[in-house]
């Protein structure tokens, strides 16, 4: 029988949405086969990425009990998802890199050996679709046949991730011709280890969330595979998002020569209407899709959203950076969304949204905590329990987030989707620091701007499993998202600068969130953020000059455009303070955590190090 041949979808009695092709692609089809094999689905169902099948999907989705509908005069064809209130975050810690040598893994990811961990997978995806239906879905992270793009397969049991990948990916026909004309393609295979038969053939009811206890987010960087099981959540279960845009597309980066990164990318137009792209990279729930949407409180400037999550960067031909977003639409955090913080998302979540944990008023439409300052007296939090704001608990999961499509977004950059994406003018490195880091310095160069996104730190947010607050390392904001050794990955960006030479983008961090005594933010953030992208931009045209610490070049008091912000000269000094003491420490801290790398940090990085205790002695 040849491929074109073969019976094509098996149907269901019980899987109402049943797409109608197959492959002609042996590669494809012998690893479905396979799959098939393993996961004994009930049927398969080939997904072309058309509007007629996602709505099917969400139609038996509702009709499970797996979404709610909201009001559609409030919010038309959106959903609300509950999940599992064990299933709520990324679990760092049930996240592998299985790289054949235990040292391309690096101290920061977990590492099983690949065979081992090969015969554990083949055990738990054992019949893990059993009474269920296997989507097929392929996909294209970047623009449909792009120079920068790549394209995947994911095999999943769940229709509620079918239809956010719809979202947050270029899925169905369009990338599978480019996979049938013989591209390259990374297969991904997804189930939420919930099996609705089991192995004596008895039955069992479905539930709401099906998930299970044991969980695997696992990737094989050599091979560049992806097998995930036991979650259904966003970033564990939507895998070409962290999974392959990030894990597997950073391996794949460091052998070709770019760059994979956790970073938002916006255009910034300037009052003289001259335009700048900026990629920033900060840690999960630390403010990227709020920049990325930015309202500038700085009238005459202008700030597009070409993405929120995740860039690829490549040199081009004219030596310069080039940035691409990957996907196609946003996952972000819902609360602290709300008119007077993110006004562009709270526009974006108008409809055709799916909302995951956040909480159900009684009119039909969502709300989380932030969505406006007075909460209604009366809500279904996100466990589907009765709320009211003296109820002692948040209403929607702290890591509550909203599935939508980027092109809904009304500041939607109209080179968003450029195939060969956006020459970068500067990259921002940020994190959440109470103390010690200032609003913004600029690096001295490449070299120096990659040794801060090395020493990056962060206070946890609730985006993982583990304790909120905790400061750590998150090295240029990839620590859950680097796929291979960190110490490596620092070298690559070193490599990749040295490429670039003058052309390079110029290097900036910045802290939105430093703390007074009484533990309140020192900036107002969110729109006024400008003032500081303001001084960026003039800094990459060269109209303003800085002065130099040990730490790097600070604004001039007269280079901030401070006017009609309520801050004294306290609050200032305190967002600007480079204290020598605290930084010393920083540097015994960062001295201790480049010895974990086993001699692997690159020699320009402690060079970088010494050089800023020297300066730090001197002050
Ligand atoms: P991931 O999707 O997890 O990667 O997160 P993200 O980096 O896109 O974070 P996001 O923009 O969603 O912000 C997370 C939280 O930080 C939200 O509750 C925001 O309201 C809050 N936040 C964002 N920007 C600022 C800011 O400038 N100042 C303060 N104080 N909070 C901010
Ligand atoms: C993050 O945690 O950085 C996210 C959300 O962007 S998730 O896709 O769940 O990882
Ligand atoms: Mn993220």
């Amino acid at each position: 029988m040849t491929t074109t041949e073969r019976p094509t979808v098996e149907v269901a009695a019980s899987a109402p949405y049943a797409g109608a092709r197959t492959t002609t692609d042996p590669a494809l089809l012998a690893w479905v086969d396979q799959m098939q094999a393993l996961v004994q689905p009930d049927a398969i169902v080939w997904c072309d990425g058309s509007q007629r099948e996602a709505h099917l999907l969400t139609m038996q989705l509702v009709a499970e009990g797996k979404l709610i509908r909201l009001n559609p005069e409030w919010r038309p064809n959106s959903f609300l998802a509950r999940t599992d209130p064990s299933d709520v975050a990324r679990v760092e810690d049930r996240t592998f890199i299985c790289s054949v040598d235990e040292g391309d893994a690096g101290p920061t990811n977990n590492w099983r050996e690949p065979s081992q961990m090969r015969a554990e997978l083949a055990e738990v995806f054992e019949g893990s679709m059993r009474g269920r239906t296997m989507y097929v879905v392929p996909f294209s992270m970047g623009p449909v046949g792009g120079p920068i793009s790549q394209l995947g397969v994911q095999l999943t049991d769940s229709p509620y991730v079918v239809v956010s990948l719809g979202v947050m990916t270029r899925m169905g026909s369009a990338p599978l011709e480019l996979i049938e004309a013989g591209e390259r393609w990374v297969p991904t295979v997804h189930s939420v280890g919930y099996p609705l038969v089991d192995a004596h053939g008895e039955r069992r009811e479905d539930v709401a969330w099906p998930c299970n206890p044991q969980k695997y987010i696992v990737h094989f960087p050599e091979s560049r595979e992806v097998w995930s099981y036991g979650s259904g959540y966003g970033g564990n279960a939507i895998l070409p998002k962290k999974s392959f845009a990030l894990r597997i597309a950073s391996v794949m980066a460091r052998d070709e020569g770019w760059l994979a990164e956790h970073m938002l990318t916006i255009k910034i137009t300037s009052p003289e209407g001259r335009s700048y792209h900026i990629a920033a990279a900060f840690p999960s729930a630390c403010g990227k899709t709020n920049l990325a949407m930015m309202r500038p409180a700085l009238p005459g400037w202008r700030v597009e959203t070409i993405g929120d999550d995740i860039a690829w960067l490549r040199p081009g031909p004219d030596g310069r950076l080039w940035a691409i977003n990957p996907e196609a639409g946003f996952f972000g955090v819902a609360p602290g969304t709300g008119p007077a913080t993110n006004e562009v998302a709270v526009e974006t979540l108008w409809g055709n949204t799916i909302f995951t944990n956040v909480a159900l008023r009684h009119d039909g439409d969502v709300w989380w905590e932030g969505l406006s300052e007075v909460p209604p007296a009366h809500l279904v939090d996100w466990r589907g329990e009765d709320w009211t704001p003296d109820s002692g608990r948040p209403a929607a999961h702290p890591n509550s987030r909203f599935t939508v499509s980027a092109a809904q977004c009304p500041t939607i950059a109209d080179d968003w989707e450029a195939a060969a994406g956006v020459p970068l003018d500067a990259i921002i490195f940020g994190g959440r620091r109470a103390s010690n880091v200032p609003l913004v310095v600029e690096a001295r160069d490449w070299q120096h701007g990659v040794f801060i996104g090395a020493t990056l730190s962060s206070e946890k947010t609730a985006a993982a499993e583990g304790r909120v607050g905790e400061l750590r390392r998150d090295p240029f904001a990839m620590l859950p998202f680097c796929g291979y050794n960190m110490a490596d990955y620092w070298a690559h960006w070193l490599t990749v600068g040295a490429g670039l030479g003058s052309k390079a983008p110029a290097v900036f961090q910045v802290n939105w969130f430093r703390q007074d005594a009484q533990g309140g933010y020192l900036w107002p953030g969110f729109g006024e953020n400008a003032r500081v992208l303001e001084w960026i931009v003039r800094r990459v045209e060269r109209g303003a000059s800085g002065y130099d610490t040990p730490i790097g070049r600070m604004p001039q008091r007269s280079e901030l455009d401070l006017d009609g912000l309520a801050l004294d000269e306290e609050a200032l000094d305190e967002l600007f303070a480079v204290d020598p003491q605290t930084w010393a420490q920083e540097c015994d801290s960062i001295e201790a955590y480049f010895d974990t790398f086993d001699g692997r940090v690159p020699a320009a990085l402690r060079a970088e190090l010494d050089s800023l205790r020297y300066k730090l002695a001197r002050m």
